[in-house]
């Protein structure tokens, strides 16, 4: 893995940055964020900053494995060929991005267990949406179209977030987010063109359960955001949860128009003098509440991972048994040889 020692020695011809003072040092790296610079892993940085950046990639990366749950529920009923194949490689995907997240996390000197531990006892949270069920083919799509949308949405600045392996790691997850909010759209798209009536009503019937829960993605609003101000200080986060939400909010508008589909906010208008969509209050105690653990599936996720988890255990122990085996053998060929 990474490593997780911090190297304070002197680089560029400037002092080491260990012989400054705290407040010093402090200054200097706010500087470097100021002047966009990335931050990497040996880089001396605040306890702070790497605190913040720990629980958010951490929490990103429990949001894509606990994500591959609600959709990983219709890989066996998928409807077509086609459609299965698309959507084993989707869910696939989450759990590489899962990966990419922890390991960038490791690098802030935490360990894969202790993350995991602590979405297991409850301590860590993921993203509010993935506790809703996925009753229907339909919320297949729409997760693919509203929940893939808003995540790329988020996550496109991300990419230029001031710590280089999480940036690095949002590129490519976002290219795949990409071609999988279109595999979502595309998958309505067939029902709404050349479905039945029932099938157009399932779709809507999705969107009518899936538009609120995917503007909480974003977070609270901005005045009740706690950590916002100072993400944002520091680069973490370049966009405020609010902008990305109107942001989001004005795309989806316009392909909802082309699906042929209603959204569920019947105070939803276009605002000239905003230049942006007005729209109804956001259920901000439904939020809270599925964030506290009371959603539709809070206990059945956490559940399914604690479960994965145990029964996961023989193949880690497995991998871990052939390594230490592996490595015997390299130094006893070693020790042949020389
Ligand atoms: N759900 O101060 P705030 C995907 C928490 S997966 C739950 O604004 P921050 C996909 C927040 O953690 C994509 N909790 O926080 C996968 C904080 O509590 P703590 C998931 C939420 O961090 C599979 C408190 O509320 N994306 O795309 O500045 C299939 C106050 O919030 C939520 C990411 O994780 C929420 N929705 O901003 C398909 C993106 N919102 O930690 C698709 C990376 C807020 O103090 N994360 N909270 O206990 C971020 O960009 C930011 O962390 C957030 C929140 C915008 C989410």
């Amino acid at each position: 893995m990474y490593t997780q020692a911090m190297d304070t020695a002197a680089r560029d011809g400037h002092a080491s940055v260990s012989a400054l003072a705290p407040t010093a040092r402090e200054q200097r790296f706010e500087a470097r964020i100021a002047a966009g610079e990335y931050v990497e892993p040996k880089d001396w940085m605040p306890d702070h900053y790497r605190r913040t950046l720990v629980r958010q990639i951490s929490q990103h990366a429990h949001s894509e494995i606990v994500g591959m749950l609600p959709e990983g529920n219709w890989i066996t009923r998928a409807p077509t060929l086609k459609r299965k194949a698309i959507l084993l490689a989707k869910v696939q995907d989450e759990g590489g991005h899962g990966l990419y997240l922890y390991a960038a996390a490791e690098t802030l000197g935490t360990s894969r267990d202790e993350m995991i531990e602590a979405l297991h006892d409850g301590h860590a949270k993921y993203s509010s949406i993935f506790n809703y069920p996925t009753l229907t083919w339909a919320d297949v799509g729409v997760i693919g179209w509203l929940v893939d949308g808003a995540a790329i949405m988020n996550q496109i600045p991300l990419c230029r977030c001031s710590y280089g392996p999480y940036a690095r790691a949002m590129i490519r997850v976002c290219r795949e987010e990409s071609f999988h909010q279109r595999q979502g759209f595309d998958a309505l798209y067939a029902m709404m063109t050349q479905g039945t009536r029932a099938q157009r009503d399932m779709v809507q019937d999705a969107v009518n359960r899936w538009w609120w829960p995917s503007l909480m993605m974003f977070g609270p609003p901005d005045g009740e955001s706690t950590h916002s101000e100072q993400s944002m200080r520091w680069g973490i986060k370049r966009i405020g949860n609010d902008e990305l939400r109107q942001k989001f909010i004005d795309a989806a508008v316009e392909l909802a128009k082309v699906l042929g589909v209603d959204l569920p906010d019947p105070q939803l208008k276009w605002s000239p003098e905003r230049g942006h969509h007005d729209h109804g209050p956001i259920d901000w105690d439904e939020f809270w509440r599925v964030v506290g653990g009371d959603g539709p599936c809070n206990r059945d996720r956490l559940a399914a991972r604690v479960r994965a988890r145990e029964e996961g255990a023989w193949v880690r122990e497995a991998a871990m048994a052939h390594a230490r085996k592996r490595a015997a053998r390299d130094t006893a060929a070693q020790a042949l040889a020389a």
